[in-house]
């Protein structure tokens, strides 16, 4: 199939699901990145992707959670009856959230329009919203104007099983669990999916969250899990910077982003560990670094904070990573014990992340590289079809197949 083809097969009208079978709904952060792809063969429709999410997703308080049950589906599980917020007029959607790209993406539609007036009417319809999504990931996620926020749950991180998580998810208590039965086995082998204990893990936090009655105060108060992941927090800092280009762009009011984008460059900053020259996540509910290097640790380039000495020892450990693989970027240290070359999160190899990567690598000057990176992405797809992951060191296909964000970013790179 071609990368376009993958993305008419997935979609569903407005929105486009991330593969058939595996991912029956509209994600987050997927739908930004297939936002990307559309805006390569069909402006209208790449607008549409966000209208849906945004006009569909979010809730009054601003919130957008990390799934919109748009349609009913058998095929995957927790759908929203396991949730529990099905609204009005509204479809049900999950209780958490994703990394925000989104505010990026709009960036981008915005720019590469030939469409001016709708350019500016959709980018104006739209701008709000992404501002009010960032306002409560800050109300809810950083109560202390630390100028970071967390995450409550490994799927906020879009990196579920990533080997950064296994201690903090570690601690978090499991409930009394009813019956459950996994339906991403159905469609993918075990041994490329999270574990049981992971799964009765996410649903322990799932069901806590639920008898909150998902109010973000109290979530962030007793969640067991709590963590700054630098991942996604790098692609917030990011998305202000984008948003706050767009206020300018469109003579719009920036309202908080300067303050957050300020706060933000001083707290990511922060994550670096200068002796092991990394990026680290932090576990808030342990007070500590989590010192597992993925690919995570990388993002900071995409948001553009670090200096020019530490940029580079970024770029030098994606050298050596590569040295030891036949194919970039790995979602886990090669070198380290946890590293599994075809388990999801913990070594695998995701088109997105090599996306965003590239692109912070491009920034700051680092062009060969950061070819390296599409141009690997770019080869695994043309040899192994539009897969959901790939194996770094046979750069065998896993996962999903026809996976809608690999092929939009086929699309966007080529
Ligand atoms: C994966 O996560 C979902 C839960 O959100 C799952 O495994 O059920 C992750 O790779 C996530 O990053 C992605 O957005 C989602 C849909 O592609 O699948």
């Amino acid at each position: 199939m071609r990368a376009l083809e993958v993305l008419q097969a997935n979609s569903r009208g407005a929105f486009t699901i991330p593969a058939r079978g595996l991912y029956p709904y509209q994600w987050l952060w997927d739908s930004g990145f297939i936002a990307l792809g559309w805006a390569q063969v069909d402006m209208e429709r790449a607008w549409q992707e966000l209208l849906c999410l945004f006009d569909y997703g979010q809730s009054p308080d601003g919130m957008l959670p990390h799934i919109v049950f748009h349609e009913q589906s058998r095929d995957y599980f927790p759908g929203p009856e396991v949730w529990g917020r099905e609204a009005l007029a509204r479809p049900a959607t999950s209780g958490i959230t994703q990394p925000p790209v989104v505010g990026s993406v709009l960036l981008y539609l915005y720019e590469k329009d030939p469409d001016r007036e709708r350019a500016r009417e959709r980018a104006r319809y739209l701008f709000p919203k992404a501002l009010a999504f960032h306002r409560w990931l800050y109300l809810a996620r950083d109560p202390w104007r630390t100028g970071l926020v967390a995450i409550v749950h490994p799927w906020e991180s879009g990196m579920d099983n990533s080997p950064a998580w296994d201690k903090p998810l570690s601690r978090v208590p499991l409930e009394d669990l009813p019956p459950y039965e996994r339906r991403d086995v159905r469609h993918v082998s075990p041994e490329e999916r999270p574990k049981k204990e992971d799964y009765d893990r996410y649903l322990s936090l799932l069901f806590l969250f639920r008898r909150l009655g998902y109010d973000p105060r109290a979530i962030y108060e007793h969640s067991p899990f709590k963590v700054v992941d630098v991942g996604f927090n790098a692609i917030l800092h990011r998305a202000n910077r984008d948003l706050y280009t767009l206020a300018v762009l469109l003579g719009e009011d920036p309202g908080d982003l300067e303050e957050w984008i300020l706060r933000g460059e001083v707290g990511l900053e922060a994550l670096w560990d200068r002796e092991r020259g990394f990026y680290f996540s932090l576990d808030l509910v342990a007070g500590e670094r989590i010192p597992v290097k993925t690919s995570a640790g990388f993002l900071p380039l995409y948001a553009g904070t670090p200096h020019a000495g530490r940029a580079g020892f970024l770029a030098e450990e994606i050298r050596r990573w590569g040295e030891k693989v036949a194919y970039l970027l790995p979602s886990a240290d090669p070198e380290s014990p946890a590293f599994e070359p075809k388990r999801y999160w913990r070594g695998p190899i995701w088109i997105n992340v090599n996306y965003l990567v590239a692109e912070g690598l491009k920034d700051y000057g680092f062009l060969s590289l950061a070819e390296r990176l599409k141009a690997d992405a770019l080869a695994l797809m043309e040899r192994e079809g539009f897969r959901e992951y790939y194996d770094p060191l046979t750069g065998q296909g896993r996962g999903g197949e026809a996976f809608s964000w690999s092929a939009a970013l086929a699309l966007y790179w080529t």
